[in-house]
């Protein structure tokens, strides 16, 4: 049972033993995404200091070229992930191949791959405006032994066996679930330690909270204009509260603790979106249901979307149950 203020690791331990029959890679896999993201937070809190280490592309007092943070930031998931003998494959919003992770013995035994974004939302970085980390976690599909194949990542979100997110906001958050619920870890960056601040995390039932770029307006879809027309009605509980931050884990995370739906709908500039299904959407899929909320394309459950690329976008509408419903009905009710 989960304990507030436990640590993440006492947290993994204890879940291990609930479940006997793993073979502790998994957490071992988390275990390593917890160390990358203490090593990123250290490097995304210095960023406002680009005056003095200088900026990506520069090279700082020591003499060393500074990297843009989303590059350093996938360097480092990339090379936990890899030191760790858990992960044959990785797939990355920053490279367009996925990587093969041979193994110490090179003989492709390790059984996970990791789909993610390492820093999502980079461009808010010199503005000071919070960004994430996003991962998605599945077994490989493909015979041990073998190089892994793009089959392997081309996974609907259905079979993901772990997802999560880091927040590198007022606090830093680890917030992840392994199908059992979703809980969130606070890092004390004093002493490199994550402690469960939110166990059991929970999407309200329904919220007051709307999160879409409402700039892009005049190129949504009927369904999306009349829903958002719906959300500023004078009516009941209405109108709601527009908010949005413009980094999707920042939108995401707080509507999971206040109520709200975060939307970015496909439009006549995007035609599917600009979201990714496999390292944004299917992750906070994965988070938002475990959690008792709901995320689709406005039509079908995005977890049950077959992949055909790796970096497909599809357009996403996710967060507290009915209000994802609500938005789904105009979208169905909408001419074409
Ligand atoms: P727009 C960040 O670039 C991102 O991928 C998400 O984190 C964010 O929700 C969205 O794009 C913002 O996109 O087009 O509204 O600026």
């Amino acid at each position: 049972m989960a304990r507030k203020n436990q640590t993440l690791g006492e947290f993994i331990i204890e879940n291990q033993s609930a479940f006997p029959y793993s073979s502790g890679e998994l957490s071992r896999l988390i275990n390593s995404i917890r160390l990358a993201a203490k090593v990123v937070n250290h490097e995304v809190n210095k960023a406002g200091l680009v005056d003095i280490i200088g900026a990506a592309g520069e090279t700082n007092i020591q003499g060393e070229e500074q990297q843009k943070l989303d590059v350093y930031a996938n360097e480092k998931f990339i090379q936990t992930l890899t030191n760790r003998e858990i992960v044959c494959g990785i797939a990355s919003e920053e490279n367009d191949e996925f990587i093969t992770i041979q193994g110490q013995n090179k003989d492709h035994q390790n059984k996970y791959v990791v789909l993610m974004d390492p820093l999502d939302g980079s461009s808010n970085i010199d503005v000071n405006v919070s960004v994430g980390t996003i991962f998605s976690v599945y077994r490989r599909v493909t015979p041990l032994g073998t190089p892994v194949t793009e089959e392997d990542f081309l996974q609907p979100g259905n079979q993901q066996v772990a997802a999560g997110y880091v927040v590198y906001g007022t606090s830093t958050m680890l917030v992840y679930t392994t199908g059992h619920g979703v809980n969130g870890f606070t890092l004390n960056p004093a002493i490199g330690t994550y402690y469960l601040s939110h166990p059991n995390m929970q999407f309200p039932d329904s919220g007051r909270i709307y999160s879409i770029n409402e700039g892009n307006y005049n190129h949504f879809p009927q369904g999306v204009k009349d829903y958002i027309k719906y959300c500023q009605a004078e009516e009941e509980d209405r109108p709601y509260t527009s908010r949005y931050i413009g980094s999707l884990v920042s939108d995401i995370h707080r509507n999971m603790i206040k109520g709200g739906i975060y939307i970015y709908p496909k439009s006549s500039k995007s035609s599917n979106g600009k979201l990714r299904l496999l390292y944004e959407c299917n992750p906070m899929a994965f988070i938002a249901e475990q959690a008792g909320g709901k995320a689709s394309d406005g039509f079908q459950r995005i977890m049950d979307i077959k992949p055909t690329e790796l970096h497909q976008r599809i357009p996403f509408f996710c967060g507290s149950k009915k209000m994802v419903e609500k938005a789904e009905e105009f979208m169905k009710n909408a001419p074409e």
